[in-house]
């Protein structure tokens, strides 16, 4: 283990990440701070009594003697105190950082890093299932929801770690095998105020030491910017790995290895991340049959381009967790519709420009229904085919009585859900409660 022994260690953040954390310093003894500037962080309840916490701001007299902040991924690094103890001199790194210092003292072991705007828990999870098949013990963990410091617990081979900007900002030995960033489109623009190339710099730091990178040819951002010669790439028609010209088939290096009609993901966006995950396995050596049938069996997730319901000829797709314009204009570009599109936006546009969603919703039988904090921001995409309402059940009282058979019914609503619900999950089961709901009274 790394030794923090004598260190004055002092924790921002009393979520999951920072518990974990916590249980990683006094594991070795080092009992650390914790601050937290909400009053009541989740994390507290299980916080270990000797852990002394500040709780409502930063405690800048803590943080100013530190001799090392870890930083939640949930903290802007621009916040003013710790900028102030960055200038004096001060450590701030992430959970990360303290994971792959961790990892590099390790002989053998592998990190495959994934991030990108979107499809990072699709890629992270199938990568994940794609190595266990192989009997490879695999952890996976990150920004999934897994924090990576708590999968040091047991012995694994291959960790899979979902990564956010966020987390690698804060993060600067990494090591990976594979890392790849997906692709890239605008998110959380209220967290880098200087626009996409920010981001963007913090996406790349994935590729820092990486011995290999697949990378995103019809998406330049995705290229390391040292022009590491070690490095794959999947497209749509182009790349090493590819899709023929009508998305039926995946090509692997000039070689077709699966039929898309018998994989359960639908969607292009879903067949690229099929190709980026094979391009992993790959590099990783797995037998390329059994990735194929790893990959040809998986159902997907929950959420994202989901069917919730198909009823009276009408499906409801929940894809709540598209929180950001790509995913939503992926969804768009991916969805068969014979009869009219209601298409649901709302919630938290975290600053977004909304304006790339434009040519999606135009040429189309369409209906746009807007709730939310950004209601009327969205409205003005396309207002003459808008309804705006405050909130989601409302637009779906509203669809429920316009759709008819092959009409789709669908929640990309490319915002984040904290305005109004505890999270994306909370919003797409309650999507998928108000579907059966009106599609039974339909019946009726
Ligand atoms: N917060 C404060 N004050 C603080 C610290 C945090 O107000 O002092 C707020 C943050 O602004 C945020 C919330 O508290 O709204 C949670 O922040 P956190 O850093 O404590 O979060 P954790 O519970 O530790 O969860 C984090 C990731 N959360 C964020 O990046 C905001 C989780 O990703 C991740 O699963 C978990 O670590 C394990 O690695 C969530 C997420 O939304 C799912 N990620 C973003 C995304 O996917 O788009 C990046
Ligand atoms: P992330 O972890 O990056 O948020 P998810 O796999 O959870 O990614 O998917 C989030 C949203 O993005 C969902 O709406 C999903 O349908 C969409 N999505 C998944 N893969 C892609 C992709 N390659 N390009 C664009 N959108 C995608």
């Amino acid at each position: 283990m790394v030794s923090y022994q004598g260190k004055k260690v002092v924790i921002v953040g009393l979520g999951i990440t920072g518990l974990s954390c916590v249980n990683y310093f006094l594991a070795q003894n080092v009992i650390p701070k914790v601050i937290d500037t909400r009053l009541s962080p989740s994390g507290l309840e299980q916080l270990d009594k000797r852990v002394v916490y500040h709780l409502g701001e930063l405690n800048i007299d803590w943080l100013l003697d530190a001799d090392l902040i870890i930083a939640s991924p949930g903290i802007a690094l621009a916040t003013p105190e710790l900028q102030l103890a960055a200038k004096q001199g001060i450590e701030i790194i992430g959970d990360i950082e303290l994971f792959c210092r961790e990892i590099n003292q390790q002989n053998n072991k592998q990190i495959v890093a994934i991030t990108g705007a979107n499809g990072k828990t699709t890629v992270t999870t199938l990568v994940g299932e794609i190595i266990a098949s192989t009997g490879t013990k695999v952890a996976v963990g990150g920004n999934i929801g897994q924090p990576a410091l708590s999968l040091l617990n047991q012995d694994y081979d291959v960790y899979v770690l979902e990564l956010s900007s966020f987390q690698l900002e804060t993060t600067y030995s990494l090591q990976a095998t594979v890392a790849t960033i997906l692709n890239i489109s605008q998110d959380h623009m209220d967290r880098y105020p200087f626009g996409l190339m920010q981001y963007v710099e913090a996406k790349q730091r994935i590729y820092h030491n990486a011995k290999y990178c697949v990378i995103n040819y019809d998406d330049e951002l995705t290229t390391p910017t040292n022009k590491q010669s070690n490095c794959v790439s999947f497209g749509v028609t182009k790349g090493d790995y590819h899709l023929d010209q009508h998305c039926e088939h995946l090509i692997a290096q000039e070689q077709d290895v699966l039929a898309t009609k018998t994989m359960k993901l639908t969607g292009c966006h879903n067949y690229l991340n099929a190709l980026a995950a094979l391009a992993i396995a790959d590099k990783l050596k797995i037998p390329r049959k059994s990735s194929i049938a790893t990959i040809a069996s998986f159902h997907g997730l929950p959420h994202r381009f989901e069917l919730v319901l198909e009823k009276n000829g009408v499906k409801w797709i929940n894809d709540s967790k598209a929180t950001n314009v790509g995913s939503t204009a992926a969804a768009l570009n991916s969805i068969v519709c014979k009869g009219k599109l209601f298409l649901l936006l709302g919630g938290d546009g975290k600053s977004a420009d909304f304006s790339p969603l434009i040519p999606y919703l135009q040429n189309r039988n369409l209906e746009v229904f807007c709730f939310g904090r950004d209601r009327y921001l969205l409205g003005k995409l396309a207002a003459n085919i808008t309804t705006i309402t405050e909130t989601m059940a409302e637009s779906v009282k509203i669809i429920a009585q316009k759709v008819e058979p092959n009409d789709v019914v669908l929640l990309s609503p490319a915002c984040a859900s904290l305005d109004q619900f505890k999270n994306y999950i909370e919003r797409g089961k309650r999507f998928a409660q108000l579907a059966t709901q009106y599609a039974q009274g339909n019946e009726k």
